[in-house]
């Protein structure tokens, strides 16, 4: 951690991890992404597919040369790379309405009619990120490949969602060892239409500015087992919402407790899940319950104020950006 912002708390200067302060701040961190991007791990399903490696450059360049206020360009993807996406598409639009919570279901036929869902083709995320706009102010911004977690967690202070572009490899559809198009467009972006879970991520994001390693870990951990792996009550049932799970057949079924295999369930509480060990590479053990995305979002913010950080933040949405507070 070489870059410092300098805070004044109580007269006196504090130095704390650099922290972007107003959108176009988040320019920063395009020449920061790490792993995969480019350069794919070996037990990629694409690594020993020269035409996908290829492919793969061409669309994250976009993403390295992209700054705050360009459009985000569209790619011209392959009769391939669509028909990977369909049968991604199908698969678990089949499975939303009994498994994903209310707003996944009332978002999608919007996504749908005003920027481009449906099995056929991919959709681009200038589309989907002026949509967002509209709906929370929310908003997308292209990304080569993995950030760190305090990069990206950065990011959610500003109602930016840092998405990648590419698709993953047409032999196995249903998987995928990262992030991809299908993932962030399927899992995570409808949630980002509702307002109310808008807000609850924005917190994250806004307790990590300036965090210390230690709690940015822990809000990383906050994050795993919400944004991609929470499920909330709806009445009498459980529906997920996380993004990791309304992304993957089979982990969305086994989550809600189908194929007779019975996850653990724990009522949400940002103190425990930011101490909870999660495995990356298999289903999840546990998964925490929230009431409501209003109840997590003030959780969360009672969380942060008991983080080590010695000033608070504050999201002026005008200016989109961020006032720094003296008191904590
Ligand atoms: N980077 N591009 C990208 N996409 C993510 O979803 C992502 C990331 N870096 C870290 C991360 N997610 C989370 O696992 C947390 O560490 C915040
Ligand atoms: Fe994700």
């Amino acid at each position: 951690q070489t870059l410092t912002s300098n805070t004044t708390t109580g007269g006196h200067m504090q130095q704390v991890p650099w922290f972007p302060r107003k959108l176009s701040d988040l320019d920063m961190f395009t020449s920061k992404t790490m792993e995969y991007g480019t350069d794919l791990d070996a037990d990629h399903p694409g690594f020993t597919d020269p035409e996908y490696r290829k492919r793969r450059i061409a669309i994250t360049t976009n993403a390295l040369k992209y700054k705050h206020g360009d459009r985000i360009p569209y790619v011209q993807y392959t009769a391939e790379e669509n028909a990977t996406w369909g049968v991604v598409y199908k698969k678990l639009t089949s499975l939303y309405p009994s498994h994903a919570c209310k707003q996944q279901n009332y978002v999608l036929p919007l996504l749908e009619q005003n920027c481009g869902y449906g099995p056929d083709a991919i959709p681009q995320l200038e589309d989907v990120s002026r949509y967002l706009q509209e709906c929370t102010g929310w908003r997308l911004r292209p990304v080569s490949g993995l950030m760190s977690s305090r990069d990206f967690l950065n990011g959610l202070a500003f109602r930016t969602f840092h998405s990648t572009q590419y698709i993953r490899h047409g032999s196995k559809p249903l998987y995928t060892p990262e992030p991809d198009c299908c993932h962030e467009l399927l899992g995570h972006v409808p949630l980002y239409a509702d307002p109310d879970f808008a807000e609850f991520s924005q917190e994250i994001g806004l307790a990590s500015l300036g965090a210390s390693d230690e709690d940015i870990e822990k809000l990383a951990t906050v994050y795993w087992f919400t944004v991609e792996f929470g499920v909330c009550k709806e009445g009498d049932d459980v529906k997920a919402y996380g993004a990791g799970l309304l992304s993957s057949f089979g982990e969305l079924e086994y989550s809600l407790g189908g194929n007779d295999q019975k996850p653990k369930y724990l009522p949400f509480s940002p103190e425990k899940a930011a101490t909870t060990k999660y495995p990356v590479t298999s289903f999840q053990p546990t998964y925490f319950v929230a009431e409501s995305f209003q109840d997590a979002k003030e959780k969360v913010i009672d969380f942060a104020a008991q983080l080590n950080r010695p000033f608070s933040v504050r999201y002026n949405a005008y200016t989109q950006s961020v006032e720094v507070l003296d008191n904590k």
